[in-house]
């Protein structure tokens, strides 16, 4: 990551745009949730003795730990001489406890099949799998790598390596042979789980055979178990394939849990970095599960009746730690649906929340502003009433786009917590609490009880309430990365060296006079306009502002009188015409709602714009096009024809 420091003597980040409205919790919710406002006065009179304490209470331990923390910046261990499995904690113990049928998931499939779990259920599937892996030699310590779509098998797999301390990691259904090749020889996997394929916009998307083409170059791969999803014929290499149906099906559900070390690996996740080799980010077993079943419990207000979603795919970190790990160790019941949400219509979601009575829904900004182009008729169609609690994360989400989501799927009623977090942190660590912090949209609000976020200038001094800069993490959390694997110096040096003795997670943010957070956006991405440092984040939110937008990207290009213009890509709304007024109106909107400074030079109206799986608008892409160079990496974009289609298109309005 290259952060140049700020020059001059202006802000790190200026500070432009000023959302005033403000929504205080509801008296009747506050009364009712798991959330009170003293765990904060608890967490900062001494925070080890906080986490100590939830530790204790909260995880099933074979071992009671000794010490709470050893810390030797930026190295942490957490719960230190404890022992305990995560499948146990997830699985086993709430059966112990009466919860055999409790379900743990209800599953969704793109073409409508459907099936149910309990948490009994889970506990054969997941000692099976286990068994399974056994049968081909996987010992505690050996890494299991997985590429599955979104299948019910898919946290059986994950929670079968847990119960035998095997680290997995998961890699995306959606990425290349080569990027699965890649994971898998970073870590020496040795067995591979996946599938023949799975469905996506009511296609059959194969993977077996990106897995072979994978399997050429992983010298470390001894055996692949491969579910039948699709039932599409395809190879299976003797002795190498097994039929997830019969090696797993045959095995006995009886599989004692390993117990590990509390700094016992628990998986590897890849983040794409945007040119380098993937990072291999590190998370270890208690101080994970802590830090996600209780951020889980506390942020949503889990109750034991809710009917929990968090539509995210289980290949990113959201999916590990909330549709996995924290839900599963809070006897939570999920939904996973396995599909797109224009599929067969736009109003799927709906039908699922309205099918399952859903009461807590987690999703991304780039999927409601994916709504709010389709219009609210979609949701208005369905009831939603059952709905308590909406979170949202993954990007800052724009006020307007907040509004919508509180007005058209909360119709009013539910609190939105906007989660600001990272692959790194493991946990939500910047956010509302329900019942407790009043919300202001677009704002992620204050850190969790416990955890200390600051904003700082180029030479790490805090900023004053009203200004922007850096965001910085002071002191270490439970599930926080213990390093990237096989790399202790890239480890120090991408998060501990900017700003000694401080993680820096390489966004930017500003604080209000309230004291509030606001994310503006990777600090990669910040336009530098005749010296002064704008925020992508705050100039496409003036843009979908505007009635007619409903999301915007905007990234700076060279320029030789201001050094950088901004470049706007914006997509509207159904039914808006994209003629030359309305270009210039846009332009003259950001200039009215932030100063003539942000007025974009550059505007084009874009029919999609290049995101990774996750939804992550990849601005580097942005700026490739807009300089007319030839495009950078492009493996982890969902849609590749979207940078095409953007390209061809050469109707660009200029100032
Ligand atoms: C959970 C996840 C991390 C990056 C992070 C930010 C951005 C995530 C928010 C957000 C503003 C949010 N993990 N980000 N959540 N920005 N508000 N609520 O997304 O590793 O894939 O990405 O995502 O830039 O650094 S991630």
């Amino acid at each position: 990551m290259s952060v140049e420091p700020s020059q001059g003597a202006g802000p790190a980040i200026e500070n432009l745009l000023a959302e005033r409205r403000t929504f205080p919790p509801d008296p009747a919710f506050t009364a009712r949730a798991n959330a009170r406002a003293a765990i904060y006065d608890e967490a900062e009179r001494d925070h080890v003795a906080f986490w100590e304490r939830l530790a204790r209470e909260r995880i099933s331990w074979s071992r009671p730990f000794e010490t709470t923390l050893e810390w030797e910046l930026p190295f942490a261990k957490w719960f230190v001489g404890g022992q305990l499995n995560v499948s146990y904690n997830c699985v086993d113990r709430h059966v112990e406890n009466g919860l055999g049928d409790k379900v743990a998931y209800h599953w969704i499939g793109e073409p409508g099949d459907t099936r149910t779990l309990t948490y009994a259920n889970l506990q054969r599937e997941v000692g099976k799998a286990a068994n399974a892996l056994l049968e081909l030699g996987v010992r505690t310590g050996d890494r299991v790598a997985i590429y599955m779509p979104m299948i019910p098998e898919l946290p059986i797999a994950m929670l079968a390596c847990a119960r035998i301390g095997a680290p997995h990691t998961v890699v995306f259904g959606g990425f290349s042979a080569e990027a699965l090749a890649g994971r898998i020889n970073d870590c020496g996997a040795r067995v591979l789980i996946t599938a023949d394929g799975g469905y996506r916009r009511g296609k059959e998307v194969g993977l077996k055979h990106h897995a072979d083409e994978a399997l050429a170059s992983t010298p470390s791969i001894e055996h692949a178990i491969v579910v039948n999803r699709t039932g599409r014929g395809v190879h299976m290499v003797d002795g190498r394939d097994h039929w997830w149906h019969d090696i797993v099906e045959r095995q006995s559900p009886d599989c004692p849990p390993v117990p590990v070390d509390s700094e016992h690996m628990l998986y590897l996740l890849y983040t794409s970095g945007t040119t380098a080799k993937p990072k291999g980010i590190l998370h270890t077993t208690a101080g994970y599960l802590l830090g996600t079943s209780f951020t889980h419990e506390m942020i949503f207000d889990l109750k034991p009746d809710d009917v929990y979603w968090c539509a995210a795919d289980i290949g990113w970190v959201t999916g590990h730690s909330y549709i996995v790990y924290g839900p599963l160790a809070n006897a939570a019941t999920g939904i996973i649906y396995e599909g797109a949400p224009d599929t067969p219509t736009w109003d799927r979601w709906w039908q699922i929340i309205e099918r399952y009575k859903v009461t807590i829904l987690y999703t991304a900004p780039t999927a409601i502003r994916a709504c709010m182009k389709q219009g609210p008729q979609y949701p208005a169609a369905h009831d939603l009433s059952s709905l308590r609690v909406l979170g949202s994360v993954g990007e800052p989400i724009n006020p307007e786009a907040w509004l919508w989501y509180h007005e058209h799927i909360g119709r009013g009623r539910t609190p939105i917590v906007d989660t600001w977090w990272q692959t790194e942190t493991g946990m939500i660590l910047i956010t509302p609490l329900p019942g407790v912090t009043t919300t202001k949209p677009g704002s992620a609000t204050f850190p969790f009880p416990g955890i200390e976020a600051d904003i700082v200038d180029g030479d790490g001094r805090s900023v004053p309430f009203g200004g922007g800069g850096y965001l910085v993490l002071k002191r270490p959390w439970p599930a926080m990365l213990r390093g990237i694997y096989g790399d202790p110096e890239r480890y120090r040096q991408t998060y501990w060296s900017r700003f000694p003795g401080m993680y820096f997670a390489g966004d930017g943010a500003k604080r209000d006079e309230d004291g509030y957070f606001w994310l503006l956006g990777r600090v990669d991405d910040v336009m530098n306009v005749a010296g002064h440092r704008i925020s992508t984040t705050e100039v496409e939110s003036a843009l979908v502002d505007h009635r007619s937008v409903a999301e915007a990207a905007v990234v700076g290009v060279k320029d030789e009188v201001s050094g950088q213009a901004i470049y706007a890509f914006v997509i509207l709304k159904a039914g808006g015409e994209p003629t030359d007024a309305l270009a210039v109106q846009l332009r003259e909107h950001v200039a009215y709602v932030i100063g003539p400074i942000a007025r974009p030079k550059y505007l084009m109206f874009v029919p999609d714009l290049p995101k990774t799986r996750s939804g992550k608008i990849m601005r580097r892409l942005l700026r490739d096009i807009a300089e007319g160079r030839t495009l950078g990496d492009t493996t982890t974009l969902a849609d590749a024809t979207v940078v095409e289609t953007i390209r061809e298109n050469t109707g660009r309005s200029e100032e």
